[in-house]
């Protein structure tokens, strides 16, 4: 079964809404296989964001990031990475959709609240680099009244 890796930000912390966010994300259907709140260093925030090291908004985010905890998690589901990625909504909240996570949450695009892998690939690599110990065993038992 496919796997993402989401990470509630600083501001989402500090504001709040860890359970908004973990209830739309089980209320899908998904199912929450890692989750731990962790603060990072700034080299392990230029290693997560390593794709983005040549913009101009670099450095503020990787300030932002190590700016307090985060709520790291894996979720696992059909199609994950890219339904994770609808209901977290558009990078910049001003055109987020209202329904979407940074739609109803976020004003400014650097206090976004959460981030979302962009592809299966880069969720195997993020999941890598924020569970080295590895992430929970466990099948839901609601299996067979979400997939048909
Ligand atoms: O995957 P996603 O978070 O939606 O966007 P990315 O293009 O990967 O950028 C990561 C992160 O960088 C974004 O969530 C906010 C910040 N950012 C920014 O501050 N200014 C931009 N013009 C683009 C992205
Ligand atoms: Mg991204």
């Amino acid at each position: 079964m496919e796997q993402t890796f989401i990470m509630i930000k600083p501001d989402g912390v500090q504001r709040g809404l860890v359970g908004e966010i973990i209830s739309r994300f089980e209320k899908k259907g998904f199912t929450l296989k890692g989750l731990k709140l962790i603060t990072v260093d700034q080299p392990f925030a230029e290693k997560h964001y390593a794709d983005l090291s040549a913009k101009p908004f670099f450095r503020g985010l990787v300030e932002y990031i190590v700016s307090g905890p985060v709520c790291a998690m894996v979720w696992e589901g059909k199609n994950v990475v890219t339904t994770g990625r609808k209901i977290i909504g558009a990078t910049n909240p001003a055109e987020s959709a209202p329904g979407t996570i940074r739609g109803d949450f976020a004003i400014d695009i650097g206090r976004n609240v959460i981030h979302g892998s962009d592809a299966v690939e880069s969720a195997r690599k993020e999941i890598a680099l924020w569970f080295p110990e590895g992430i929970a065993e466990w099948q839901s038992s609601l299996h067979s009244w979400i997939y048909e």
